[in-house]
């Protein structure tokens, strides 16, 4: 057996020949980048360490890694560690190395820690429907969520189902559905307030919520979501009457009111009787794996945390000297992306990269040192969704060197040994999935297994909301694409071109916001006026400037997560060009 570690809902797995498997409820078919990965693993592989673009063995890198460590202070040190790979080994347990030296730890933000926080204020915890419950629904509402894209065994448990889906354009998801309502960026939570306003006509609602939404008059909200008042009559009418489970998008928790509109909509579950199996986000908490014993937090802090949302900040202002990435491309993914690549040329930011490929943060860096991929290491992996735990079995001759592999050579140069470094890495997981109903050699047996849940249930309606602060109206938003995970998969399908679709400019020019503009290929295209949209793997513009060059600092109430979707566009500036400008990100 073998799960695809990349971070997606789903968790394919697939047997030894990299078949996906029938079992329920993965489908026996998978997406265009599972179907690409054999072909892929051999392609812009990172196949030697590098320092400073010479290609030298492992022992000499990982002597001037720590050389060019040891003389910086361990609160200016950070890693920078993601979900490229989801797997126990790959992305947790190498956390231990930073923690137990004490650096610099982010508070992993980016994707969905808003939505967990705003959960957990209600329910306990974020878990919610399983596949299973997928399967007993008459109805869906995808809410935020590119399902159809971005979800796709979730989307086909929803096949002959009743689907609504409620989004700030006409996405592919709303194009497949039975019904859409497109509504103003980060308006939502206003919506859920009106939802609930109609709800308390016919169903008992709680004095508190009561008031709350009490508060907001029909006619604001009809002005903010810019919905009529039938249309969310209707939205009212589809939860009342069909009681559907919704699919509560990561995409929300990077809005402004991300937070309260998730915990407001999962209130709406409640309401109609579902409670937590009402919805669903993501169920990596319900599990019960023990990630704090996995990277060493149960024993070492991190000397500080910073935000996503602020890593760029604290690079532009001197506060950080030492980047240590794996497992992420932060050249495509942070805010403020543009920082970095501007301090390590300038050779303030010392960068070194554990990547598998030459993400365009590893040809930035000082030094890279090839990771081995999924198809070539021994890992246990988990999904955001479905029950299974996954032991992976390489299926290709390993290439690069693995994550424990290098945090234990680096911990030898630095001679350190903390038992949470020198424990072996099975041992740690055996004892990181205690709570989860599967051992590690149950998992080794049978290549799967399915955990149980393992969370406290509780429920409280409060706190609700203080309150709502009205969207501004031109706003750039993201959304994920059939072909890539992230930045991942343009060795397959090519460089995306810089474009941002729109319902006013066509043409070559400028988006600009408080944080600087890039220049792109306005095409124009059937979005609500104000509404600006970018493929989310689309990297740079057409002068080599990441496109998060443009996000602010702002980040979420809850979980700090940024507020990408809710990029505010100051100006557009349409200048065609003649001659090809030099492309500065092919030097990167
Ligand atoms: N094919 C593919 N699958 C993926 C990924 C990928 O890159 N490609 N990425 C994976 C990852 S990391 C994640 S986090 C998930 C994300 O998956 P989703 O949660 O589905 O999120 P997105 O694709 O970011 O955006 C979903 C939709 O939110 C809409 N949206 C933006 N702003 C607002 C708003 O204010 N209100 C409402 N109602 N809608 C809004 C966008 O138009 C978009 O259609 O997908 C995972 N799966
Ligand atoms: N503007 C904008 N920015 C966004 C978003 C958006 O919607 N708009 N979405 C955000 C979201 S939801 C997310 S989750 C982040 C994702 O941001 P990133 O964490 O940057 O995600 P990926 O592009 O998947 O990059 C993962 C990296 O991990 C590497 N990798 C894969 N497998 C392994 C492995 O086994 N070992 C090691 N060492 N490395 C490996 C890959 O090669 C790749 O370079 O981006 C965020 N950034
Ligand atoms: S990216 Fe998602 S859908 Fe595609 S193979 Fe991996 S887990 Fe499955
Ligand atoms: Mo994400």
């Amino acid at each position: 057996m073998i799960a695809c570690t990349r971070d997606c809902y789903d968790t394919c797995v697939f047997d030894q020949n990299y078949r996906p498997i029938r079992d329920f409820p993965f489908n026996g078919f998978t997406c265009s980048r599972g179907n690409s990965d054999l072909k892929r693993n051999d392609l812009n592989r990172v196949n030697n360490p590098v320092i400073e673009g010479k290609e030298v063995d492992l022992k000499t890198a990982v002597t001037y890694l720590v050389k060019e460590l040891k003389k910086t202070k361990i609160s200016e040190v950070i890693h920078v560690d993601y979900d490229g790979n989801q797997g126990l080994l790959t992305w947790y347990f190498p956390a231990r190395l930073w923690n137990v030296l004490g650096a610099v730890t982010t508070d992993y933000s980016i994707c969905s820690s808003e939505g967990h926080k705003a959960l957990s204020m209600h329910y306990g915890t974020s878990f919610g429907a399983l596949p299973e419950d997928f399967a007993n629904q008459k109805a869906f509402v995808f809410w935020g969520s590119e399902a159809s894209v971005s979800f796709i065994h979730g989307w086909f448990l929803a096949k002959d189902k009743y689907k609504v889906t409620i989004d700030v354009r006409i996405s592919e998801t709303a194009r497949k559905s039975d019904r859409y309502f497109i509504i103003k960026p980060s308006s939502d939570a206003y919506l859920a307030v009106g939802i609930i306003k109609l709800l308390s006509k016919k169903f008992k609602i709680d004095d508190n919520l009561l008031n709350f939404v009490e508060r907001f008059s029909m006619d604001q909200i009809v002005s903010i979501t810019g919905l009529s008042e039938g249309e969310i009559e209707e939205i009212a009418g589809i939860y009342s009457e069909m009681s559907p489970l919704t699919v509560l998008g990561f995409a929300l928790g990077r809005t402004l009111n991300g937070g309260e509109a998730i915990r407001l909509i999962s209130l709406i579950s409640h309401i109609i009787g579902k409670g937590r199996k009402g919805f669903f986000y993501s169920n990596t908490y319900g599990w019960g794996i023990d990630f704090d014993y996995l990277r060493g937090t149960h024993e070492h802090s991190p000397s500080r945390v910073v935000g996503m949302a602020e890593v760029g900040k604290e690079v532009e202002e001197g506060k950080l000297k030492f980047m240590f990435v794996w497992n992420s491309n932060p050249i495509h993914s942070l805010p403020g992306a543009d920082r970095i690549v501007d301090a390590v040329r300038e050779g303030g930011l010392f960068l070194v990269v554990h990547d598998p490929f030459w993400s365009e943060t590893a040809k930035l860096a000082n030094v890279v040192i090839p990771a081995s991929t999924f198809l070539e290491k021994h890992d246990v992996v988990y999904s955001y969704w479905h029950q299974f735990l996954v032991y992976n079995a390489p299926i290709r001759q390993p290439k690069g060197v693995t994550e424990v592999e290098l945090m234990r050579e680096i911990s030898k140069e630095l001679g350190i040994n903390e038992r949470c470094l020198t424990e072996d890495e099975w041992d740690a997981i055996d004892y990181a999935i205690r709570n989860t109903g599967v051992t590690l050699t149950q998992l080794k047996e049978k290549g799967l297994a399915k955990m149980i849940p393992h969370y406290l249930e509780k429920f409280s309606i409060t706190p609700l909301p203080e309150k709502l602060i009205p969207p501004e109206e031109k706003l750039l938003v993201y959304g994920g694409h059939p072909n890539y995970t992230n930045s991942q998969f343009k060795e397959i399908y090519g460089d995306r071109e810089a474009v941002i679709y729109n319902s006013e400019y066509e043409g070559e020019g400028y988006l600009i916001t408080e944080k600087g503009e890039v220049r792109v290929t306005f095409r124009k295209g059937n979005l609500p006026k104000g509404v600006f949209f970018a493929y989310k793997n689309f990297l740079f513009d057409k002068e080599g400037r990441p496109i998060n060059s443009l996000s602010s600092w702002e980040k979420g109430k809850y979980g700090g997560t940024p507020l990408l979707n809710y990029t505010k566009i100051i100006g557009v500036r349409i200048e065609e060009r003649k001659e090809e400008p030099k492309i500065v990100g092919d030097s990167l």
